[in-house]
């Protein structure tokens, strides 16, 4: 199998983490492909150009991120990252649409940043960033239920506010989400985290 990567990319983050949290990082090449670059979004098979994309040894390219995790969940060994049935399995899947809906709009801020500062829509800005701190202020009230669970969910919303740190790193949100820092904080500290922090994409060639 081979993924298209990027040591810049959220969404990839997360598929990395749980290649390495089920233990098949392995079984897994890496091929990179920067998203700023067009020629690498036109070699990227999927229609919509973007990473993570997955080429399976029959040649199939999954897409995107979540499906990319089920199918690496269920095909590989290792232990389950998600309930294949009963309701924690739609929890769990709500909690990784709550974290990659945060990093979707972190995405939206990017891209603005990137350009020329008469350019950029503070409209567009503040009503991403908000979304992103109504996700903190939501995962705080929820942190308790899921503290010691590793699985899409978690994964997803350990990589959300990684990325929350990266682009906002002048607002604290954990002063008001105690909870959730110290959640945050220990499962920051596992080596899937820590071995696949983020690079900034301006500096990606
Ligand atoms: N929903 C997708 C989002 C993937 C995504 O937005 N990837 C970005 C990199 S972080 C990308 O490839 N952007 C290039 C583009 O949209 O043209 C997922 O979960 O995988």
């Amino acid at each position: 199998m081979k993924l298209r990567w990027s040591p810049t990319s959220p969404f990839v983050r997360k598929v990395v983490v749980l290649m390495k949290e089920k233990g098949i990082e392995g079984a897994v090449e890496k091929e990179k492909s920067n998203p700023l670059s067009k020629d690498d979004r036109a070699a990227t098979p999927s229609p919509l150009g973007q990473i993570p994309c997955l080429i399976t040894d029959d040649g199939a390219s999954i897409y995107d991120s979540p499906v990319i995790m089920e199918y690496l969940d269920v095909e590989c060994d290792g232990p389950e990252m998600l309930p294949r049935s009963g309701g924690g399995r739609w929890t769990v899947l709500t909690r990784q649409a709550l974290a990659d809906g945060m990093i979707t709009s972190m995405v939206v801020c990017f891209v603005e940043s990137l350009k020329k500062p008469d350019r950029r829509s503070g409209g567009i800005l503040a009503h991403n960033k908000a979304i992103v701190f109504k996700g903190i202020a939501a995962l705080e009230d929820d942190v308790g239920a899921f503290a010691s669970d590793i699985d899409v969910g978690t994964i997803s919303v350990a990589v959300a506010l990684a990325f929350a740190d990266q682009t906002f790193p002048e607002d604290d949100w954990r002063t008001d989400c105690p909870a959730l820092e110290a959640w945050f904080d220990e499962f920051n500290r596992r080596p899937s985290m820590t071995e696949t922090v983020l690079m900034d994409a301006r500096e990606f060639k």
